[in-house]
């Protein structure tokens, strides 16, 4: 096993890239281990950058360089790693593909101009990955595909290819065939050679290398290759290829490129469409720019020269190195030791719920560097179109923008996931209660699928998270990076309580044996109010028998009682209470006694009331393939909830709503993915309260209070 601690380091390249049109920013994706991480390995490798491929299992690689992801044997985070070829800086960014980690994903998509597909010959195409294919289609991101692990042997080449077809589209074509030792396409064992479809030879596949043709021709600006085609007429090679790479460029065709990362056959294939057809940043789209005010901004040209505007898109904390920020510049070049304006809008972005605290402040950026994995390569300026690493920002967090300190810009922030599964925790002891509120919030500052809430009713501290491993990785780096230990607790809903019917209550609170008494007595009618209505209080008592100075008090007092619940400890809600009589004392009457009194009056009358527990429903909106329908519709039923409708999305997607009980959604987020195998996605917001049924009610735990 080699060393983790040291970081791989890239061997003579010149990083730095000085214009823009020499860049190329490559995301890969793809399902978690189709070997986009391997695959990321030996590019480098057979470009000589790294002297020997790594293994993820002995977390050697480049792109795998957290402990976390040593000892999960995965990618959790996006990491990046450059690699020179002829004079064109290829940015690789690796990106996890489980679910819980799709935060990293679509922060390394914002800093890509195009996608690269991993799929591996011995497992095919997942729903997630279909879905991501369609948002890149939405977005316009150019897209290649690569396949993976030929050499394993349920390893099938052309299963896959179809697969990726029926999936993605028939303008996903191959350009090369694998060349096994033996036969061409016989599965199992390592790829020695790639055969080529556009030029013929004896591996080649004529019905293959006719339909990419025409595919590629289709494709052409001169519309009449076709013509001169069907006419029987030999179309020059060059001009194929060049009408491929324009079209790969412009994203409306998708090469299909085998790969073996046994052998490394392929990787100079790959790299050389990289090079010539990948579209450069120029080509791009760039996101939207606003002002601090919120005006949009004139749109970002990839220039230089232009004014800066850059964006975090994944900030880690080393504990050698201090807080690192990986930025994609869209405009402009940052410049070491500069001064820059950080600016995040979350708020007006995503509502006040959602992300960190907006900011807008100068900044001095400390080292700047270009990453490559964990290593960084120091430099003085990143231009562009390029990904750098700056050094000890501390107010930037993941999706701020930087920009110039005199005309201070913000992009609209990639779309970030929602956590749905929340996961309650406590301080283990005083001392990691002392560090937890920091820690956690520079958790978060670098990675803004995370959401702390602090619940005032149910006194929990709540962390929502993508899913149970994104959880454990949260609460590791607590432990690991902060050492602050915590334990989870069960998640609590804000339940409320409420009369089911008008009560009376007595309250008596006399205590007259020696010294300075207490003495007062009070009478309440309780009545329900429609919900939503709070609380009202009232006095009707007639005569002077409760002072006017104590009526405030008896309020206070049923107040007080109503914070802390009559039957299960959960504020009782929507009530109004009216004083109707009374009793004081000359001496012993105080402002205290008539709180007691109050807050017994109310608990009296409870007790001869029926109590309803009310419970908080959300309208969860459920999205999932068609063949799926039935199934989360009877799971939602049989969570309590009710159905509202469905309606269509797209062609083979439905929509289902309904309100459901939130005690019944705590671990929706992992059922609803085990059930759909990742394909299904849902968003919940709250709806309104409702009574709970009585048999559910027995058994909600008594809500402590603290002192
Ligand atoms: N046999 C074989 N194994 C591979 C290949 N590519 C990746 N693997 C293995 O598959 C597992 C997952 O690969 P990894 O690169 O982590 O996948 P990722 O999740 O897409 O990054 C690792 O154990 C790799 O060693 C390949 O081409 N052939
Ligand atoms: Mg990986």
């Amino acid at each position: 096993m080699a060393d983790k601690g040291s970081p791989r380091r890239p061997a003579g390249q010149d990083l730095e890239a000085s214009r823009p049109d020499r860049i190329r920013n490559v995301v890969l994706v793809g399902p978690g281990g189709s070997g986009k991480t391997t695959l990321i390995e030996t590019l480098l490798a057979s470009s000589g950058v790294i002297g020997r491929a790594g293994s993820v299992r002995d977390g050697t690689t480049v792109c795998d360089f957290e402990d976390s992801e040593h000892a999960h044997e995965r990618s959790i985070s996006l990491a990046v790693a450059p690699l020179v070829r002829d004079g064109v800086k290829l940015n690789l960014i690796d990106t996890p593909g489980y679910a819980d980690f799709v935060g990293e994903l679509r922060a390394g998509m914002r800093a890509a101009d195009c996608a690269l597909f991993v799929i591996a010959a011995n497992d095919g195409v997942d729903d997630a990955t279909r879905t991501l294919w369609r948002e890149c289609a939405d977005v316009g991101l150019p897209r290649a595909v690569v396949i993976t692990k030929l050499d394993q042997a349920r390893a099938d080449y052309e299963g896959v290819l179809l697969e990726a077809q029926d999936a993605f589209g028939d303008k996903v074509m191959p350009l090369y065939l694998p060349v096994h030792s033996g036969a061409a396409v016989s599965p199992g064992g390592a790829v020695t050679a790639l055969a080529g479809l556009l030029s013929p030879s004896e591996h080649t596949d004529d019905a293959l290398r006719g339909s990419l043709i025409e595919a590629v021709i289709e494709e052409s600006e001169d519309e009449t290759l076709m013509e001169r085609y069907l006419g029987g007429e030999e179309i020059d090679e060059e001009v194929l290829v060049e009408d491929l790479e324009k079209a790969v460029a412009r994203g409306s065709f998708h090469p299909v490129v085998p790969v073996c990362s046994v052998t490394g056959v392929g990787c100079a294939e790959l790299l050389d469409l990289a090079v010539r057809a990948f579209p450069s940043p120029p080509e791009q789209v760039p996101p939207d720019v606003f002002t601090p005010a919120g005006a949009l901004a004139g749109a970002l040209s990839c220039d230089p020269a232009g004014t800066l505007v850059a964006e975090v898109v994944r900030t880690t904390s080393d504990p050698y190195v201090g807080r690192v920020s990986l930025v994609r510049v869209f405009s402009g070049t940052l410049v070491a030791e500069s001064t820059v304006h950080v600016s995040g809008h979350f708020s007006s972005f995503f509502g006040a719920e959602a992300g960190h605290p907006d900011h807008d402040e100068d900044e001095r950026t400390g080292a700047l560097s270009y990453p490559f994995g964990r290593h960084l390569e120091p430099t003085t300026r990143v231009v562009a179109g390029d990904i750098g690493a700056i050094g000890r920002l501390t107010r930037a967090e993941t999706g701020d923008t930087l920009s110039s300190v005199d005309e201070p810009r913000v992009l609209r922030p990639w779309s970030m996931p929602e956590p749905l599964l929340p996961i309650a925790i406590e301080a283990r002891s005083k001392a990691d209660d002392d560090k937890l509120a920091s820690a956690l919030s520079r958790l978060a500052a670098e990675d803004p699928s995370i959401r702390i809430q602090n619940n005032a009713e149910t006194h929990q501290l709540v962390l929502w998270c993508m899913g149970e491993s994104h959880a454990s990785v949260v609460l590791e780096r607590l432990a690991e990076r902060y050492s602050v230990n915590v334990d989870q607790t069960p998640y609590l809903v804000s339940l409320r309580e409420t009369f089911g019917g008008p009560a009376k209550g007595h309250g008596r609170h006399v205590k007259q044996s020696g010294g300075h008494g207490q003495y007062a007595v009070c009478d309440v009618e309780v009545e329900p109010l429609p919900e939503g209505t709070g609380f009202e209080f009232s006095d009707r008592e007639v005569g002077g028998s409760v002072p006017r100075n104590f009526i405030a008090s008896v309020e206070k007092g049923v107040r007080s009682q109503m914070e802390r619940g009559v039957r299960t400890g959960y504020p009782v809600v929507d009530l109004r209470v009216t004083l109707t009589d009374g009793k004081a004392h000359s001496v012993d009457s105080s402002d205290m006694a008539f709180q007691m009194a109050g807050a017994l009056a109310l608990r009296e009358a409870a007790a001869s009331s029926m109590i309803t527990v009310l419970e908080p429903y959300d309208e969860v909106s459920v999205v999932v393939p068609d063949d799926l329908v039935g199934g989360v519709m009877s799971d939602l039923s049989s969570r309590r909830g009710r159905l509202l409708g469905t309606d269509k999305v797209g062609d083979d997607r439905t929509l289902v709503r309904a309100d459901v009980p939130q005690t019944e959604l705590a671990r929706y987020a992992i059922d609803l993915r085990s059930a759909t195998h990742g394909s299904g996605t849902f968003k919940r917001s709250f709806a309104h309260y409702e009574p709970m049924p009585e048999e559910v009610a027995r058994s909600v735990p008594m809500r402590e209070h603290r002192a």
